[in-house]
């Protein structure tokens, strides 16, 4: 068995979204911290190109975005479920719809100027200048736009008000009742606001919110040590990646397996990663790739938001 790594970095919102689905397991698994910005050699050493934060690698198997990642740990340990039975569409949809709309608007009000102003107070101009030039960069060429703050600020109240009725009117003490993912999906956007006073008040205003997030940020980050990013790339190379699912390959678009193609994100991070298709199944597209240091892997995405271009 190979232990879980999770390549992230703590300010991330996605990542704490994945160390909370690590808790919420009760899971024990290496930390390894990578860059906020590019370059990330052992990440991309990995992934193939992929530069997004989280990323989730077992042994030669790497597992790019959280929507794949909350699978990939719902294989690994069934109870407490992130699914719960009954509810999948639901919360998969759900999960779908915080992860994009939810978090566009938390990315543009924590960008306000006030808020940056705070948020990287004490870090030195070239370094603010260096992040804000990145993350620039990592949109460009993707579907995603950065949602006007004028709009952010018109619509968030929308959202929060109806999170807050739902919650005051739920039977349970999560948004389906019972903890899943969408609770997950939900909450990472608005840890990212509560990290500094000039955004916090746009959850706490609201106290069933702010009960709720404590309830689910309570689940913590499950018991983890700290592995650094060569000793990954290590790992990965002396480990043979796991059996492929059994599922047939069904490519509604034609692609056969081992034709060499490119995988990329649609939204933003739209960087391709390069290699042979091994699998397309129903959620999951696998990647066979050999890397220079980290051996033959095995790259892993949804087919959700995921393009595949012939190479
Ligand atoms: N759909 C992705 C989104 C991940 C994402 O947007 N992560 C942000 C950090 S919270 C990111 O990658 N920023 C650029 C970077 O870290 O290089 C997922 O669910 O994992």
């Amino acid at each position: 068995m190979h232990e879980l790594i999770l390549h992230h970095y703590p300010t991330s919102p996605f990542a704490e979204k994945a160390r909370l689905l690590l808790g919420f397991k009760q899971l024990s698994w290496r930390s390894v911290l990578i860059p906020a910005v590019m370059p990330k050699p052992d990440l991309t050493a990995l992934t193939g190109g992929y530069r997004k934060t989280p990323v989730l690698q077992v042994g030669a198997d790497i597992y790019c975005d959280t929507a794949l990642i909350a699978r990939r740990l719902e294989a690994e340990k069934a109870t407490p479920a992130l699914f719960p039975e009954g509810q999948e569409f639901n919360v998969a949809s759900f999960a779908q719809w915080a992860d994009s709309l939810v978090f566009q608007h938390a990315v543009s009000l924590v960008f306000q100027p006030e808020s940056v102003a705070v948020r990287f107070g004490k870090l030195p101009p070239e370094a603010i200048k260096g992040f804000l030039a990145d993350r620039a960069g990592l949109f460009s060429g993707g579907s995603a736009s950065r949602l006007p703050l004028e709009q952010a600020k018109q619509q968030w109240p929308v959202l929060m008000s109806r999170l807050q009725q739902q919650l005051e009117r739920e039977q349970g003490d999560f948004l389906f009742g019972a903890p899943s993912l969408a609770d997950f999906a939900m909450a990472h956007s608005l840890w990212f606001l509560r990290g500094t006073p000039v955004t916090a008040p746009l959850v706490d205003e609201y106290p069933a919110v702010a009960a709720w997030l404590g309830r689910v940020l309570g689940f913590g980050h499950g018991s983890h040590s700290e592995m650094n990013g060569e000793e990954a790339v290590a790992i990965a190379r002396d480990a043979t990646p796991a059996e492929l699912p059994a599922e047939a390959l069904t490519d509604p678009n034609g692609f056969t397996l081992g034709q060499r193609v490119a995988i990329a994100a649609i939204d933003y991070g739209v960087d391709p990663v390069e290699g042979e298709l091994l699998f397309s199944g129903g959620e999951e597209l696998i990647l066979r790739r050999e890397d220079p240091r980290a051996g033959v892997v095995h790259v892993h995405f949804p087919r959700m938001g995921f393009r595949i271009e012939a190479r």
